[in-house]
C-alpha cells in the first residue's frame, strides 16, 4: 500500500502532494514501483496533529480518488469521518482506512456496511493532539489485539463481516518506542485472530529513535527511516500480515522480492 498524503502537514511528506496533479503524477509513480493499493488522506494524523473539517478534507481528495480509480487503479480513503469514506466510495475508493477503528465517527462503520466497502480498521484510543496520554498499558500486544477483537465485534455489527476486515496495531498511534516493538513482535497472534493485517511503520519516530537518526539532517533521517522500514516490512511479512502501508514503494517492494526468495514462494 502506497501512501498519497494530500495534506499541508503530514509529518514526513507533508505538503509536497497537496495540489491534485501533483498527488495524481506520485499516486502514479507509487503503481510504477510495485503499490498494489494507493491510500490517500487528507488530513494528517502525526502527533499532536489538529483535525481537520470533512469538507476541506474531501475537496482535498476526492479529485485524487476519483482520477486514480478511473485509470483503474485500487484505491483506500485515509480518513476517520463518515461523510469522507462515503465520499471516496462513490468516488471509486474500495477501501476505508480508519486509523481509529471506527471510534472517532460512529456513523464510519454503518456507512461502510451500507457501502459495501472494505474496511481497515487501526488500534486507536484517542485523538493525535493527546494520543501518548493514553499510552499505558500492562501488556502492550494483548490490549492492542483485545482492542481490536473489539473494533472488529464493532464491524460486525453494523454489517461487516470479517472477511471485508482488515486489522491494522496503529505503530505509533498511543504507543511509545518501545511498545511499538512490543506490537511488532506479536504480530503472529495478531495473524491467528483472522482477518487479514496491515502495519504501517514507515518513516515512524520509533525507527529514526533506534537508529539515532533524529539528529540528522532531513533528507538523511528519511534515507535512513526508508531502510529501516523496508527491513521492518520484510520482517511483517515473514511474520504473515497481508499488507504493508509505505511511502517508499520501490524499497520495500525490494524487501518483499528478498523476503520470497528467501521463503522460496
Ligand atoms: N499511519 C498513519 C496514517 N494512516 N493508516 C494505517 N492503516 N496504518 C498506519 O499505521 C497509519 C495510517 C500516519 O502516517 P503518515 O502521516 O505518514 O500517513
Amino acid at each position: 500500500m502506497g501512501i498519497l498524503n494530500v495534506t499541508p502537514d503530514s509529518f514526513s511528506d507533508g505538503g509536497r502532494y497537496a495540489d491534485a496533479e501533483a498527488a495524481l503524477a506520485h499516486g502514479l509513480r507509487l503503481i510504477a514501483a510495485g503499490a498494489d493499493i494507493l491510500d490517500v488522506g487528507g488530513e494528517s494524523t502525526r502527533p499532536g496533529a489538529e483535525r481537520v473539517d470533512p469538507s476541506t478534507e474531501q475537496e482535498r481528495v476526492l479529485p485524487v480518488v476519483s482520477a486514480l480509480a478511473a485509470l483503474g487503479a485500487t484505491v483506500s480513503i485515509d480518513t476517520m469521518n463518515a461523510s469522507t469514506a462515503v465520499a471516496a466510495v462513490r468516488a471509486g475508493a474500495r477501501i476505508v482506512n480508519d486509523v481509529s477503528g471506527g471510534l472517532a465517527d460512529p456513523e464510519l462503520l454503518p456507512a461502510v456496511a451500507a457501502e459495501n466497502a472494505e474496511v481497515v480498521l487501526g488500534h486507536w484510543r484517542g485523538p493525535s493532539s493527546d494520543m501518548y496520554a493514553r499510552a499505558e498499558y500492562a501488556d502492550v500486544t494483548r490490549e492492542t489485539i483485545g482492542e481490536l477483537i473489539a473494533r472488529m465485534e464493532a464491524a460486525a455489527a453494523a454489517g461487516i463481516p470479517p472477511s471485508r476486515v482488515v486489522l491494522d496495531p496503529g505503530i505509533g498511534f498511543g504507543k511509545r518506542g518501545s511498545q511499538n516493538w512490543d506490537v511488532l513482535r506479536g504480530l503472529p497472534q495478531l495473524v491467528g485472530v483472522g482477518p487479514r493485517v496491515l502495519v504501517g511503520t514507515s518513516r515512524k519516530r520509533f525507527l529514526a529513535e533506534i537508529l539515532g537518526a533524529e539528529a540528522d539532517g532531513e533528507a538523511a533521517t528519511e534515507a535512513r527511516r526508508d531502510l529501516a522500514t523496508a527491513v521492518t516490512s520484510a520482517l511483517a511479512a515473514r511474520a504473515g500480515v497481508w499488507g504493508v502501508r509505505v511511502h517508499d514503494v520501490a524499497a520495500t517492494r525490494d524487501a518483499l522480492r528478498v523476503v520470497e526468495a528467501w521463503e522460496g514462494s
